[in-house]
């Protein structure tokens, strides 16, 4: 297959971006390449799901003999060799991993990542699109890694994205500055570029949100949900429900189409999105894409987490419906 001209490749438009920082080292943009390598071998994973659920329910071995694992156990691991293999990272934090996982030290480079190998894995069996998320910090230390590479405030992230595995495989990330969308042609195996410099839409058409969580929502949360719905009249239907629960499908939905995603705080205190590898790395590209991201009270960006597995509220969307919303979970009279 020939590319044809106006076609970008992941690793063209990397090292375009790199070639804009002149005292640039590359190593970042060499690990992003190797992240969207781990995202085409997952998907290949998650493209015989089926099979390997079969494979799974019967005990059976895959044709090369070796015993079949579950996904996201396979999500992990080829997350983990990649990264470890790249070069470029020191260490990595998983949703899959109570603890961190160091990289040898002549194999360690410059970054730590956390990551969601497969964010959604509930919704496997289903055939739900499910995604990687991951997040990038620049190391603290030279010859050490420590916990504080990890909690820290997301605001101090140089990079975050997340592949998905949906009707087609998309690899979104961004470096702060711009939000960018490729998608992956399986004739060829090769990222194109299909969404450059993605903006969140002002317009809020959708709003997800688990409704079935309400007898567990704080004060706040209902009255804006009601101010969301009565915004539809007799005239004319303007916000529409959607909510997959793989967070970044719905994520991914709302930034191309326009809409607004909650997972509030219960009213107790008790949080169910983690903030390293989910909100911290969606917030960093809503906030790119001129979006904003709050935990109900502060931006999620500004979180100091204290552990690796910490959970927190989320309101994500649009800036201006972020911060209504959040008027609302504070109780202020919008
Ligand atoms: P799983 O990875 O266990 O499927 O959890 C997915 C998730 O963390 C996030 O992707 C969803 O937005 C959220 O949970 C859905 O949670 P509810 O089922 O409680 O709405």
């Amino acid at each position: 297959m020939t590319a044809p001209e106006s076609l970008i490749t992941l690793t063209q438009h990397i090292m375009g971006k790199q070639a804009q920082h002149p005292g640039a080292s590359g190593h970042f943009s060499m690990l992003m390449t190797q992240i969207g390598v781990a995202g085409k071998l997952i998907g290949a994973q998650v493209r015989r799901a089926g099979i390997i659920e079969l494979w799974g329910q019967t005990g059976q071995q895959n044709v090369q003999g070796e015993t079949v694992e579950k996904l996201d156990r396979i999500a992990q691991d080829t997350m983990v060799e990649v990264l470890r293999r790249s070069g470029h990272v020191a260490a990595m934090a998983s949703e899959e991993e109570t603890e961190i996982i160091e990289v040898p030290q002549h194999l360690a480079g410059d970054y730590v990542v956390c990551f969601d190998p497969l964010d959604g894995s509930s919704n496997i069996d289903s055939n739900v699109s499910i995604g990687t998320i991951f997040t990038i910090f620049r190391r603290t230390r030279p010859n050490e890694v420590v916990l504080k590479d990890f909690l820290r405030p997301g605001r101090e992230m140089v990079g975050a994205g997340y592949i998905i595995y949906g009707s087609s495989t998309a690899l979104v990330y961004s470096d702060g500055k711009s939000v960018d969308c490729f998608t992956l042609d399986p004739s060829c195996g090769e990222y194109f570029l299909t969404r450059e410099n993605m903006r969140w839409p002002e317009r809020v058409g959708i709003l997800s949100i688990n409704e079935c969580n309400e007898p567990y929502w704080p004060a706040g949360v209902r009255a804006y949900v009601d101010a969301v719905k009565a915004r539809n009249d007799a005239d004319k239907r303007r916000v529409s429900s959607r909510h997959i629960g793989s967070l970044v499908s719905d994520f991914h939905r709302n930034l191309v189409k326009g809409g607004v995603f909650l997972y509030p705080m219960d009213k107790n205190g008790k949080a169910k999105l983690r903030v390293l590898y989910e909100c911290n790395p969606l917030a960093f590209i809503a906030e790119a894409a001129g979006g904003a991201a709050s935990d109900g009270k502060k931006r999620i960006l500004d979180l100091e987490p204290t552990g690796l597995h910490e959970r927190t509220g989320l309101v994500i969307g649009p800036k201006a419906e972020v911060e209504l919303a959040v008027k609302y979970m504070s109780g202020q009279k919008p």
